[in-house]
């Protein structure tokens, strides 16, 4: 291909006597439109980014660097230390200045916490940029050592490549092993509001860790084209390793601020190799899964904004004898520029014949996939059979050779202490809420639950949803499979092993055993329960040894126990305060679990309505105001209704529906993609009045999807910014598969098949299937608690495309540690669950 003969050219023009000519092969990086640097191959995004505050450093902001199509480079920007971590401070932008007639771009960064300005300038020069970094007085004297210009260089990019640090030769390391020292804490620039990720055993003191190499000129893979970048400075540049303090620290490039200087106190160059005229490779886009005879079949092909569509693109079948047939040649349709890419798409519904298939388009060819009636029947068994086992709290959870995790939290939970703001989004307000104290023990919390995600917290809310999301999959489809032993008593759960018991039901009472034990316990459901300190929470590995299972002592020292008790504070914490939103949620969820679980564990069942109903006059009583959830406002009349439609179908009491209509229609007018899901479950349930009067909506609402093919050549609502919308992808699919069976004459089932394409593989960037192992090829790297082993979880379904401003959307497959692409929850896992579910039930329809 031509980028092997171009790269000796572009390495030739290092060489002086080339320079003349250089301008000819080595294109000048131009700041474009959009406001970040462009060349066919390099792009230098300036805080195109920044840093959000919500979580910290992401790693998706600063001076960032997308190399020939891949994301390589991050955190460009004055930092306090050799290898930053999540919780280190980050600087705020307060000024930045585009200047595209001098290409330049200008950033002033301060961090508030020491009153320190600096100003980053980053211009186009020969084959790369200057960046300069300015100060209009000297370094405050507690930064002094600390200070420092950084570029973070991806390690996944790197691997298996070399350096060079002044023709000094090295290896980019595959496993951090390079030195570190140990400093006394007083010389530590605190971490974010004091918390630490280090846990230092009581001996105060902190990690640095020592460079891996230093000199004038480093060169990152010299003989890799599309990586190699060229760093240039007259001061020291050392190349560190951030993994020694966190898995997921990256390469880092940097040079320290000297003291008591002011003016341009530093000078970068940097030059990324472009290859000459570059253009990233099409990507074709379809399901991983496969097909169904009778559905539409559309591949959307993603190009290079330079690239020049092909007339055609063909299906071919690869037969027994291991040939390949071609069924159809057909002409692709035009659809445009969306994002950073341009858009074709290839629609290959005629082919029905069921087998196996690629599809080629140039010299790009899928790998194979399969059409036939048969493609949806098993999507969900790994998500049931073994993600959400290992999501399993307070369980053993065994499978065949392998012990995921021992029994955790035996020592849950203490009262959260008023006035607190937790560093996973979880908050105390000036009182609990509840009968506690600030610290005292809540008996009875160590049972059931699900771990959120990829940390090892209880979220009351997505156990509500995910719960409910069981209970309509039960109801709808019967999902009566058992694959799993569960044993409550022991604590104990075996995956790939049946016990007579059907698995959907185990996990129904698993989540709901956690949530009927708050309310019991504290007298109302809570935001969640999570480990107090930060040097726990980012907890890697079995989740057994994130605290020492033995309840807090305070008559013991740290790191005492006496066999039973222990005198390090280690137990989780219950954050208490009451919302309307989530007793709600709550509601919902115990009403409809009670349907779920009275002929399987009915005085759990019978607990759970009794519980429910007494929460709901409880609230009736209580203010009712819109309230934060989260964070984030969210509409009250929807999840209402929702409490008030689940009650009505447990009870059939008339009090629930004269609710339930009070509020449904006010929720649809204020927000109807959000609370269409809820207005057509309830369709079977109600009279002729409402589903007359619910029609015109459904119209509407079918406007609204139509809307979206024009928006995005795949026809979902894609929302990506700090997280994937995967889970709005899968709910707005599983409404449609609600208002197409209410209303069919208005809303095909398209619409739900379009969702859980999009979740195979027909969606930017990459054709990855976004559920592990489901697919032909699948996420492989997650954000799950494995994900320091760079694995997965079977059956995880991934947030999926992160989009970067202006116009990168990205979900990397070499790179677990990015959470807003990788991490894998409860919620949007049940929710994938009944949408599988739902898809094989509207295929087999027809
Ligand atoms: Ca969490
Ligand atoms: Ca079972
Ligand atoms: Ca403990």
């Amino acid at each position: 291909m031509k980028k092997l003969y171009s790269v000796p050219m572009c390495l030739m023009l290092l060489v002086s006597i080339f320079l003349s000519v250089k301008d000819a092969f080595c294109q000048k990086l131009q700041v474009n439109d959009l406001e970040y640097f462009e060349t066919p191959g390099v792009n230098v995004l300036v805080f195109s980014n920044q840093y959000n505050g919500v979580f910290f450093d992401e790693k998706t902001a600063g001076i960032e660097i997308i190399h020939h199509g891949v994301r390589t480079a991050t955190g460009g920007a004055v930092r306090l230390q050799n290898t930053p971590e999540q919780w280190d401070l980050i600087p705020t932008v307060v000024d930045r200045k585009v200047d595209k007639k001098n290409n330049t771009i200008d950033v002033v960064l301060r961090y508030k916490e020491y009153d320190f300005d600096s100003r980053v300038t980053v211009s186009a020069k020969d084959d790369g940029v200057i960046i300069s970094v300015y100060l209009d007085k000297p370094l405050p004297e507690k930064l002094e050592g600390h200070a420092g210009f950084n570029v973070e260089f991806l390690p996944a990019s790197y691997f298996e490549k070399t350096y060079l640090v002044d023709s000094t030769p090295g290896v980019f390391p595959l496993y951090p092993s390079s030195l570190t020292t140990v400093e006394p804490v007083n010389k530590k620039i605190p971490q974010y509001t004091g918390h630490t990720t280090f846990d230092d055993r009581g001996r105060g003191e902190f990690l640095v860790p020592k460079p891996l190499a230093s000199g004038k000129t480093i060169v990152l893979a010299p003989e890799d084209p599309e990586r190699y970048v060229k760093i240039q400075s007259r001061d020291e540049i050392m190349l560190f390793d951030g993994r020694n303090l966190a898995q997921n620290g990256w390469y880092i490039v940097r040079s320290l601020i000297p003291a008591k200087k002011a003016g341009k106190i530093l000078e970068w160059f940097v030059a990324p190799n472009a290859i000459p005229d570059w253009k990233r490779d099409p990507v074709i886009q379809f399901s991983q899964v496969g097909y169904h005879p009778s559905q539409k079949k559309i591949a959307v092909i993603e190009l290079d904004k330079n690239d020049t569509p092909l007339e055609t693109a063909s299906i071919f079948q690869v037969t027994p004898e291991g040939k390949f047939v071609e069924k159809l040649t057909a002409n692709v349709n035009q659809w445009g520029k969306y994002l950073r890419y341009g858009y074709v798409t290839f629609d290959f519904t005629s082919v029905k014949d069921p087998g196996l298939y690629f599809i080629k388009y140039g010299d790009q060819k899928t790998n194979t996939f399969a059409v036939g009636a048969q493609v949806y029947n098993d999507i969900w068994h790994p998500t049931l059979d073994v993600w959400f086992p290992v999501q399993m709290d307070h369980m053993l959870v065994n499978e065949a050779y392998r012990v995921w995790h021992g029994v955790p939290y035996l020592d849950d939970a203490l009262q959260a202490p008023v006035n607190h703001q937790h560093f996973d989004g979880y908050s105390m307000g000036p009182t609990t809420d509840t009968k506690y104290k600030s610290l005292e023990r809540i008996p009875g919390l160590a049972i059931g639950g699900w771990f959120d995600a990829g940390d090892f917290d209880i979220q009351t809310a997505s156990h509500c949803g995910a719960i409910l999301s069981f209970v309509n999959a039960w109801e709808e489809f019967n999902l009566d499979r058992d694959e799993t032993y569960v044993d409550q008593a022991t604590r104990y759960v075996d995956i790939h092993r049946p016990d007579g018991k059907p698995d959907i039901l185990q996990q129904i009472e698993h989540g709901t055993l956690n949530i009927v034990a708050q309310i019991k316990n504290i007298g109302h459901p809570v935001r969640g329960i999570v480990v107090p300190n930060l040097h726990q929470y980012h907890h890697l590995g079995d989740a057994s040894t994130e605290t020492d299972n033995l309840p807090y002592n305070p008559d013991l020292k740290p790191y005492e126990t006496d066999g039973k008790s222990s005198g390090t504070m280690d137990d989780r914490w219950a954050f208490t305060n009451r919302t309307p939103w989530l007793d709600y949620f709550s509601i919902g969820a115990l009403a409809a679990a009670n349907r779920a679980l009275k002929n399987y564990n009915k005085p759990l069942a019978d607990e759970c309505l009794i519980l429910a109903k007494n929460l709901w006059n409880e609230r009736s009583k209580l203010p009712g105001d819109e309230d934060a959830a989260g964070g984030v406002m969210r509409p009250r009349n929807s999840i209402e209704s929702m409490a008030a439609l689940q009650l009505f179908i447990t009870t059939k009491e008339e009090q629930y529906s004269k609710r339930f209509n009070e509020l449904i229609w006010t929720a649809l007018d204020r927000t109807l993609a959000w609370s269409i899901s809820v207005a057509v479950q309830a369709y079977p349930y109600m009279d002729n009045e409402y589903k007359n009067k619910l029609k015109d909506y459904v119209v509407k609402y079918k406007n609204f999807m139509d809307g979206l093919i024009k928006e995005n050549p795949y026809g979902v609502p894609i929302v990506a910014r700090g997280w994937g919308g995967n889970g709005m992808v899968v709910n707005w699919a599983i409404a449609n598969y609600y208002v197409n069976k209410a209303f069919p004459g208005i809303v095909g089932p398209e619409y739900a098949y379009r969702g859980l394409n999009y979740i195979f593989g027909c969606h930017p960037y990459s054709n990855i299937s976004f559920v592990s192992s489901v697919g032909t090829v699948s996420k492989k790297i997650t954000y799950g608690n494995n994900r320091a082993d760079f694995s997965f979880i079977a059956g995880g379904v991934v947030p999926g495309l992160l989009l970067l401003k202006p116009d990168f959307p990205e979900n990397k497959e070499d790179w677990p540690f990015l959470w807003g692409e990788n991490e894998c929850v409860v919620n949007i896992c049940a929710d994938y669950i009944f949408l599988s579910g739902a898809v094989k039930e509207l295929v087999s329809k027809k």
